[in-house]
């Protein structure tokens, strides 16, 4: 385990996340829900604490109250000290996840951290971080950047990498229109404080910077000639940044790609206080699924999440898809291939369906009713239902 002021994590949660709209409408990326139970956050918080790292700054900006009421006082997280931060500069907020760093100077100083790790609060992974901190202190490194081959197809959405034999990086580029490699940084970064501290202040008086980790951060360092040094990682990692990608990593965990319940590799959330989810007799069957406390189902489940508080009426089929918290699902529905947001609401006889690789997605508090000329309600009777109940 790693002593307390060892290394201290700071975790960047304020991404708006805009290419999971609807789905981020009232939600910061981090906040999304993931898997039935937790949140996206958990992954990287839970990391932290079987890491033993126990303090954790996280930094949010787009709609900050998703995550702090998420994390609250932190209590769930054992006995990690967790502070919540945001930007004082009520104008301009956090200019770029740099900027964001070079915001908490003094909050970083005050724990006197030997080492800072950087932690993005969007991805799926399970990662012991005391690995990648004991290889940053064996090399000696002024920055680790934990990496792992991406499909090629997928190269120019990340930050891509040269190495050589001894794993330093040689080149790095943001984001290249045509990648040199397919070695991605996973934008989990361990620093030496001083040297982070040094690059921050650099980069906060360069007027021709984005104030951006990948951007400038990591390109500045090699520029001077510091080692910079790429850590494989071996486990699952995924980016769910799109609503194709949220799916893909739900289907990974139904089909026992993630396994959630490894005791020695607990996921943290806040526990709900809800009665077990019912099935009603005779009528409501759950087959290869995820079903989280307080539903309640009448139809036919197969193949998805469902998260809490989720109502599935008579004669409706969810197949193949993700049905957020406390969304209702009328009578006779159909959904498939689909991901439902929080609070959303599907009225009797309409249908929810991707076509072929396609994705259906219904948003947040959005609701949907149908088409069919048989049960078809106006905008007005749909609100009157999601009123009345
Ligand atoms: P991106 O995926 O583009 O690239 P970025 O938008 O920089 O990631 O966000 C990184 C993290 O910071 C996310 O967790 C996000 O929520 C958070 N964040 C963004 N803006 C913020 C703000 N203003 N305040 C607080 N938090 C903020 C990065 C790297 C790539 C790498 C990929 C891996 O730049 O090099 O390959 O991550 O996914
Ligand atoms: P379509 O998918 O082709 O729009 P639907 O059967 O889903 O058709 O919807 C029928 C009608 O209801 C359309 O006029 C559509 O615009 C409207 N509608 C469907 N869902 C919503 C929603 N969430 N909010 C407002 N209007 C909706």
């Amino acid at each position: 385990m790693i002593q307390s002021n060892a290394c201290l994590a700071m975790l960047l949660a304020g991404g708006e996340g805009k290419r999971l709209a609807p789905l981020t409408n009232r939600l910061a990326k981090p906040a999304v829900h993931f898997g039935g139970r937790y949140r996206i956050i958990d992954f990287p918080l839970s990391n932290c604490v079987n890491s033993g790292i126990n303090r954790i700054g996280v930094l949010s900006q787009y709609m900050k109250q998703s995550i702090t009421q998420h994390i609250a006082d932190g209590r769930a997280w054992d006995n990690a000290r967790i502070d919540l931060l945001s930007s004082k500069d009520e104008k301009n907020g956090y200019v770029g996840t740099a900027d964001a760093i070079y915001q908490h100077i003094d909050f970083i100083e005050k724990e006197n951290p030997e080492h800072v790790l950087i932690v993005s609060g969007d991805h799926i992974y399970q990662m012991d971080y005391t690995e990648m901190l004991t290889f940053h202190r064996q090399r000696g490194a002024a920055a680790t950047i934990a990496v792992k081959e991406v499909p090629w197809s997928e190269a120019s959405r990340f930050g891509i990498m040269n190495t050589n034999e001894r794993l330093q990086v040689t080149e790095f580029a943001e984001k290249p229109a045509e990648p040199k490699s397919n070695l991605a940084s996973m934008g989990v970064y361990i620093f030496r404080w001083a040297d982070l501290k040094q690059a921050l202040v650099k980069d906060a008086e360069s007027s021709r910077s984005s104030h951006d980790f990948g951007k400038d951060i990591i390109p500045q360092l090699l520029s001077e000639g510091s080692s910079v040094v790429a850590f494989p990682f071996q486990g699952y990692w995924k980016d769910v940044g799109t609503p194709d990608s949220l799916w893909e990593a739900h289907m990974d965990l139904l089909n026992g790609v993630i396994d959630l319940n490894r005791p020695e590799w607990p996921m943290y959330t806040p526990s709900l206080d809800l009665s077990p989810a019912v099935y009603v007799e005779g009528r409501g069957e759950v087959s290869n699924s995820i079903v989280q406390r307080g539903c309640r189902i009448q139809g036919s489940v197969e193949g998805s999440i469902l998260f809490h508080s989720v109502q599935v009426g008579e004669g409706s089929t969810i197949t193949d898809s993700i049905i957020m918290p406390g969304a209702r699902i009328g009578r006779g529905v159909h959904v498939h291939r689909a991901i439902v947001g929080e609070g959303a609401y599907v009225a009797d006889g309409s249908t929810i369906e991707g076509t072929g690789e396609k994705l259906t997605v219904l948003g947040a508090g959005e609701f949907r009713y149908s088409r069919s000329p048989l049960r078809r309600l106006r905008p007005a009777a749909a609100m009157e239902e999601i009123r009345t109940g």
